[in-house]
């Protein structure tokens, strides 16, 4: 075929498996980087350690600009290393930035006057040059609004030497996030002359004043730069404000604005919003979307690893691009960061399943088996918290479903709805040593590790609750005493595993199934304490939820 794009980072493929020939093509470098990505992801494993691959004809261009991570949390930076590895991860995915933003990298954010030292220097310049290898762009976003006056020439001059400091390692793409900072008060008294009192207008003037600087002055004076980007401090409402009025008429148009979506951790973004947001900041919104982003209080315990999900197909004719703010656990995030370049690569065709099923084939190298098991693994860590109280991604969705199905046939008496259930607990009890076995990330391992710990033993609780079942049936009470001990020894033993100190910025017990296993295994001990004549407990938390053995009562 013929068919070729001309669409920014497009490419083809033809592989003639009847005269043998393969033929690349890109429209610019990235394009052609993607082209041999491409037809390197379509080889599969034949007999005799070789290598085959099947005809292929493709055409193919993002239709996301901009597509990648921003760094952007607190609490523990990522490793050098763990950087290296993400940038060469995101080569393999086709996404095409990484915006450097930890909150918690003092040179970033507390001390951005501060030069980096010479070591810290040296690493940048590493990543720098390891992202231009995988063609991403390596954007270094400098935050300063915590102490910075805008009116001051010094503060200005500072900032622009940490960012020509950066320029001068071959950083041409550079971000100023204003996020998280009070724009009701100022830290000199100049600004309250030069912008008058505090407030939100004054402060998007002295923003717009700085940002339009910058960008004049430094990105447009300086060859090879990318626009500006930048973070509102309203990042993540649709409400028109005296703030936004400003961004919107005042802010050089070239500059990118960052948009959240709604409250923080949007439960969903929608093109309607998206719409409305561009309409607010007067330009395509580029996206910061908190997933899988593991720093809040909601995230204790958790690793994060759901597909993307509830962002609308469409949104790429609204938007610049999207980058997801990720976890404190780098090489764990990639289940999610898959996903997400899917999404930001074509949207319209984005399939949340599909997706998931091949980020976990890319991590296992495509093991069969062991993809199936890191499913079973990442459907126990599915939840993903908002700043609210309800998740917008259930728990363990799969095993939910299999439970529900199970207590159905179990009612009804169904012989075999025991066993059925058993073979997917015994699933959850291997799929930790299976994955240790074929996941070829050790980063992903290490990241995981108490996770996994803890999935052994709440398949090993659920598996004593189903034989604690089973001798009920067949009316054995020691077997079943017994094996309800081993059932609360084990859900006992995963209680104790805590989350990796230093790791989630919030620590706490790590979180399986939680909700949908331990609810499993709360029930088979009703219906063990009814065999035993006990009567069942009832809730007398009075609506709020039951935490203590006192919130229930036995029902006479
Ligand atoms: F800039 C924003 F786009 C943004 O999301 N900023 C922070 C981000 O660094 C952090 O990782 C993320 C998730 O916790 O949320 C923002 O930080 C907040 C936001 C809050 F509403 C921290 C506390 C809050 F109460």
């Amino acid at each position: 075929g013929t068919d070729t794009t001309d669409r920014t980072e497009g490419y083809a493929v033809r592989v003639d498996r009847t005269r043998g020939t393969i033929a690349l093509g890109g429209v610019d470098p990235a394009g052609q980087y993607y082209a041999v990505q491409t037809l390197r992801q379509l080889f599969v494993a034949g007999p005799h350690k070789r290598w085959r691959i099947a005809g292929a004809s493709i055409t193919d261009f993002p239709t996301m600009r901009l597509r990648g991570t921003i760094e952007g949390f607190y609490g523990s930076p990522w490793t050098h290393a763990e950087r290296l590895d993400q940038l060469a991860f995101y080569g393999d995915i086709k996404a095409n930035t990484y915006v450097y933003a930890p909150k918690d990298d003092p040179y970033h954010r507390d001390r951005w006057r501060e030069p980096y030292p010479a070591d810290l220097l040296a690493q940048l310049g590493e990543l720098v040059d390891t992202a231009t290898a995988h063609h991403v762009r390596f954007t270094f976003a400098l935050s300063p609004g915590t102490s910075i006056c805008y009116s001051s020439t010094q503060d200005r001059e500072a900032l622009i030497a940490k960012l020509q400091a950066m320029y001068d390692l071959g950083v041409r793409a550079f971000s100023i996030p204003l996020d998280d900072i009070s724009y009701t008060r100022w830290n000199c008294p100049e600004d309250a002359d030069v912008y008058g009192a505090p407030g939100r207008a004054a402060a998007a003037r002295a923003q717009v004043d700085l940002l339009n600087d910058v960008q004049q002055n430094f990105i447009e004076t300086r060859a090879g730069t990318w626009p500006l980007q930048m973070v509102p401090t309203e990042y993540g409402d649709l409400t028109d404000t005296p703030y936004k009025q400003i961004l919107r008429d005042t802010l050089d148009p070239d500059i990118l604005v960052m948009w959240t979506g709604t409250d923080v951790v949007p439960p969903s973004i929608t093109v309607e919003q998206a719409e409305r947001a561009s309409e607010l900041f007067g330009r395509n919104v580029f996206v910061w979307d908190n997933y899988p982003v593991n720093d809040y209080a909601q995230t204790a315990g958790r690793l994060l690893l759901a597909p993307y999900d509830r962002r609308e197909p469409g949104l790429s004719d609204h938007l610049a691009g999207i980058v997801s703010n990720p976890m404190n656990q780098a090489a764990a995030s990639k289940v999610a960061l898959f996903t997400i370049a899917d999404f930001a690569w074509n949207d319209r065709a984005y399939a949340r399943n599909a997706s998931w099923r091949r980020a976990a084939s890319y991590l296992t190298g495509g093991d069969v088996e062991g993809t199936k098991a890191l499913l079973v693994f990442c459907d126990l860590n599915h939840l993903a918290p908002t700043f609210g109280s309800q998740p917008w991604q259930p728990q363990a969705p799969e095993l939910a479903a299999r439970i529900s199905t199970f207590w159905e046939a179990y009612e009804r008496g169904d012989r075999s709805a025991i066993p059925r259930l058993d073979a997917y607990a015994r699933r959850i009890v291997t799929a930790p040593d299976t994955i240790r076995a074929t996941v070829t990330d050790r980063g992903f391992l290490d990241d995981a590790s108490n996770w996994l710990d803890a999935t052994e033993l709440w398949g090993k609780a659920m598996r004593a609750g189903l034989d604690t079942l089973a001798a009920i049936r067949r009316n054995d009470a020691d077997a079943a005493q017994d094996a309800r001990e081993r059932m609360e020894g084990f859900a006992e033993q995963a209680s104790q595993i805590r989350s990796v100190p230093g790791e989630n910025r919030v620590e706490g017990v790590v979180r399986i199934g939680d909700g949908v296993l331990d609810a499993f295994l709360d029930d088979v001990a009703a219906e063990h304490d009814e065999f035993l004549g006990l009567p069942p407990l009832v809730n007398v938390s009075e609506g709020k939820p039951a935490t203590q053995i006192s919130d229930y009562a036995p029902a006479y």
